[in-house]
């Protein structure tokens, strides 16, 4: 795609073909995440969009089908709006023991401004009838699926969110990511941003949107991207939907040699899907005590807040193990430990980066 080159230097490399990338949180140091920067989950290969034959298909429990051309959308009143993507298998590579996966350390996670009309008023330019419930978004990229059980033959990349929420101005379709034209890897030439959601919900490549009067239980919210809810002691197959309270810390990176003695400014971000992320603590010793650390900038709706801590090395060289744990505005607070219903998602729970004090 346009920018292959300069892409491919920025970004770890966990896949190719299809490209699954990742960016590097410890150059995390701004609110927005430079488009070069930006981490890539794709399960298919970037499918060859001509702009010129493309459709966006809006059907399904609607009085108007429509079929959008690119310079219909480009034309509808724009908003832009900010928000923090993170892939619901960030993290995935700290667990221990390992699970099967793409090993993404801390950097399947980053922020955008998506630009773009709301989900919402092309729904109105289609009249949504009185029994819709929920809004199925279908990319345009296919493949064979693997986890049991599979439905036979090539699937496309869809997912459903409810209609209350896609009537809301929480989800717009994307033609500008950071004031640029949408790269071909992010979904260009429109791609759908459910903010406050793991980004498994916006979908990239959108080709078709199905309005629908019953749940949709397609194959990424069943077999793949759920998890085991015990609500009532009955553990019940949920889909993956908001983003649970996290912090990751940017600086130190793990392994990192800091000067014994020395004030050393800790940073780093922590977002959530609902509210705003209240508070965010540093502990230096493992978890022992902690510490309040400073929100830099404003809160910013469906968008990771950047902190910051000033840490008074110890004068005695040695490993050193730091932590950082988040709360948000609805009393929610990141779990001490991982809880095993959810598989290999929803990776949140406090971890330790050990670096090594030196002389
Ligand atoms: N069509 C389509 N949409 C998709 C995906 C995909 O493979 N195909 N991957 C999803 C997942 S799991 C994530 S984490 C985000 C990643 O978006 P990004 O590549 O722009 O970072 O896109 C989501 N939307
Ligand atoms: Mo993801």
């Amino acid at each position: 795609m346009s920018d292959g080159q300069e892409r491919n230097s920025d970004l770890i490399t966990r896949t190719e073909n299809p490209d699954n990338l990742e960016s590097p949180f410890d150059a995390v140091d701004r609110f927005l995440t430079p488009n070069s920067r930006f981490f890539v989950r794709s399960h298919y290969l970037t499918p060859q969009i001509e702009v010129a034959d493309w459709r966006l298909l809006v059907e399904g429990s609607v009085d108007r089908p429509l079929a959008l051309g690119y310079d219909e959308i480009v034309s509808m009143a724009p908003t832009t709006l900010p928000a923090t993507l993170e892939c619901a298998g960030n993290s995935r590579g700290l667990l221990k023991p390992p699970v099967k996966g793409l090993q993404w350390q801390t950097g399947a996670v980053s922020t955008a401004e998506w630009t773009g009309p709301r989900l919402a008023d092309v729904l109105a330019r289609a009249g949504v009838s009185a029994s819709a419930r929920e809004v199925i978004l279908e990319g345009a990229d296919r493949g064979p699926v693997d986890k049991d059980p599979s439905p036979a033959g090539e699937t496309a990349f869809a997912r459903s969110i409810p209609l209350e929420l896609a009537m809301s101005p929480q989800v717009v379709l994307a033609h500008r990511m950071n004031g640029e034209p949408l790269p071909g890897e992010h979904g260009f030439p429109l791609r759908a941003v459910v903010a406050g959601w793991y980004a498994v919900a916006s979908i990239k490549w959108l080709r078709r949107i199905v309005v629908c009067d019953r749940p949709f239980a397609g194959y990424y919210q069943t077999a793949d991207y759920s998890y085991w809810d015990r609500t009532n002691g009955l553990p019940s197959l949920r889909p993956i939907t908001s983003l649970e309270v996290k912090s990751q810390i940017a600086r130190p990176f793990a392994g990192e040699c800091v000067q014994a003695g020395s004030h050393y400014r800790v940073h780093g971000a922590a977002w959530t899907g609902e509210g705003d992320v209240a508070a965010v603590e540093v502990s230096v010793n493992g978890g022992s005590t902690w510490s309040e650390a400073r929100l830099m900038g404003d809160a910013v709706p469906w968008s990771w807040r950047l902190w910051e801590f000033d840490w008074q090395v110890p004068s005695s060289p040695g490993p050193v193990s730091l932590c950082v744990r988040a709360t948000d505005s609805l009393g929610r607070t990141q779990p001490a430990t991982r809880d095993p219903d959810r598989g290999t998602y929803l990776i949140n729970h406090v971890v330790s980066v050990e670096v090594n004090v030196t002389r």
